[in-house]
């Protein structure tokens, strides 16, 4: 059973590859019955047919894309009516105006001594906790500003809130990944700003590190990801947290997370309440949006708050779909022992130079790093948790292969142009 329609939702989202022009993806079926005990097959449809090209996959991440925003992000709203930019300084302008109704945001930028404009870049949410690599510009958003994250009662709140209404069904990182794509339309329209749009990744830390992969998922013009010590809501699998938690250790799970802030969307709390099992995607699924764009993902094995585990198996678990793209160096892993939380740890140094050096400066290094300091089993597949055997490789769809970059997006994420 194919829709069209989705089809056509996934044509107008963004510049697409001539393989979903050429078909229509499955149309997605109520999935009210919906319980899976094990992280969902990122290889097998909703309805239950098989990702087997890339451009089955092209489908299948609009597909993932779609349930996100649905049961736990909220939605991405289009492309704005317009959006304006100035630059002075080193500070960024943004005007944005949708409805009849404007903001303005403002990030600020800071430039390497070393290299050449147009720089490549990292957007920080709320900042970066990594260091500042050397020819890299440094943008810094501020994310509270655009939705508060305060505590539970943040709801609604911030610049897109005033723009989208505080009933807008966004959580905080949803509000905070339109923010992201907003900031690089502006760049794409300064070139005074000196930013190389091409060559622009995104990164932060703990909760801001959650909201660095839905941003990296949602904004297919970011090259790289890296989200750090993101925990729960983050690279955990929902899933893995509620095992961990079930057997004696005291992790963040979707029950808790949903209580202490308002990063999801109130359609999450259906399922945070009663199971995530109902849930048709994890965060394996959310990580493989970026895919084949770059992710490398930074933990800290101490702290079982931040369930190292829990991400882990959704690590190892996204992974398969880097692979099966024939891109699997593009994704890579590094869990650090114990080190005080969001502070950078030396000995992920030459991992994360790795990922910077070859996707923001061009160099040729080697990405493939899939490490942990925790004594952790999880393999693919796996009978309890991953009972699903990935294919080696997904049959490249007329030459399209590497267009899949390109989506990871629904008509409900807008129709920037990239
Ligand atoms: C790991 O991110 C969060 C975590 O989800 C929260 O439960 C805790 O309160 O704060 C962490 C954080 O953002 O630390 C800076």
């Amino acid at each position: 059973m194919f829709a069209s329609t989705y089809g056509f939702f996934v044509l107008t989202a963004c510049t697409l590859s001539t393989a979903v022009w050429a078909q229509s993806c499955p149309s997605i079926p109520s999935l009210t019955s919906y319980n899976n005990a094990a992280l969902p097959d990122p290889f097998t449809f909703a309805g239950g047919s098989k990702v087997a090209t890339t451009a089955d996959w092209a489908c299948r991440s609009a597909e993932i894309s779609t349930l996100l925003q649905q049961d736990e992000l909220g939605t991405m709203p289009g492309t704005p009516q317009s959006v304006t930019a100035a630059f002075s300084g080193s500070t960024l302008t943004i005007t944005v105006t949708d409805g009849g109704k404007s903001i303005s945001f403002a990030p600020t930028i800071t430039y390497p001594s070393s290299g050449s404009a147009p720089f490549p870049a990292i957007i920080g949410i709320g900042g970066i906790s990594i260091p500042a690599p050397a020819g890299v510009a440094i943008i810094n958003f501020n994310n509270d500003d655009m939705g508060l994250q305060n505590d539970g009662s943040s709801r609604g709140q911030g610049k897109f809130f005033q723009l989208y209404g505080s009933n807008a069904s966004a959580g905080a990182m949803m509000a905070w990944a339109w923010g992201v794509r907003r900031i690089m339309d502006a760049l794409e329209k300064t070139p005074t700003a000196r930013i190389d749009t091409t060559r622009v990744g995104v990164s932060g830390c703990s909760r801001n590190g959650k909201g660095a992969l839905v941003a990296g998922a949602f904004e297919p013009r970011i090259v790289l990801t890296i989200p750090q010590e993101s925990g729960s809501g983050g690279t955990d699998s929902w899933r893995l947290s509620d095992s961990i938690l079930k057997n004696g250790t005291s992790t963040q799970t979707a029950s808790e997370i949903i209580g202490e802030n308002v990063w999801f969307s109130t359609n999450f709390n259906q399922f945070a309440q009663s199971s995530v099992n109902k849930l048709p995607f994890d965060h394996h699924l959310l990580m493989g949006m970026v895919a084949p764009r770059a992710l490398f993902a930074i933990d800290n094995v101490g702290y079982d708050w931040l369930g190292p585990f829990a991400s882990y198996g959704a690590l190892v678990s996204a992974r398969t779909i880097w692979t099966a793209l024939g891109a699997p160096t593009a994704m890579g892993y590094s869990q650090a022992a114990n080190h005080v939380h969001c502070s950078f740890p030396s000995s992920q140094q030459t991992q994360l130079n790795a990922f910077i050096n070859k996707y923001l400066l061009g160099q040729s290094t080697n990405t493939n790093i899939t490490e942990t300091a925790g004594n952790y089993q999880f393999a693919i597949p796996n009978s309890q948790w991953a009972p699903w055997t990935p294919p080696a490789s997904l049959t490249p769809s007329n030459g399209t292969t590497s267009s899949t970059s390109t989506v990871g997006s629904t008509s409900t994420v807008g129709s920037t142009t990239v």
